[in-house]
């Protein structure tokens, strides 16, 4: 049954693309924001609500941004009365559900600004998952 693969190939080729299409249309980020850090210190933090809206699990497993020389995924956590943060390495959005980044959990560990950025500016970091999705955002420095 040789002459049914070019069929198969296509079809697949085209729900893949169809499936891109909804994921992209399906993630999607609000309240993004970054707080201003005091002068000399080079490194800011940035928090958002992450919704996923697509059918299936979404693996954040990377974020970059052109002003920033670093931008890594971490958590805050409390261990033994002492306050700290670990590499996220992958963090797992639900389907149907939201993921809150705020002060105190999840953040995005903004590293060595490129340049000087006060409230009111804004600052654009693309999040990358797991499916190939990426996803640009622009945040705003606030106070
Ligand atoms: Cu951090």
């Amino acid at each position: 049954m040789k002459w049914r693969h070019p069929v198969f190939a296509g079809l697949t080729w085209a729900l893949t693309l169809v499936a891109t299409a909804s994921e992209a249309a399906g993630v999607s980020v609000r309240d993004a924001w970054v707080r201003e850090s005091p002068p000399g210190v080079a490194m800011m933090a940035g928090y958002m609500t992450l919704r996923n809206d697509t059918p299936r699990a979404q693996l954040l497993v990377a974020a970059n941004s052109s002003d920033f020389e670093a931008v890594m995924i971490h958590r805050t956590i409390v261990k033994d009365g002492m306050t700290g943060m670990v590499h996220a390495p992958q963090i797992e959005l639900l389907p149907a559900s939201s993921l809150i980044f705020a002060p105190g959990g999840y953040h995005l560990m903004l590293l060595s600004p490129k340049r000087t950025l006060r409230a009111g500016d804004r600052v654009d970091i693309t999040l990358e998952f797991r499916s190939g999705l990426r996803l640009p955002a622009s945040f705003e420095v606030r106070k």
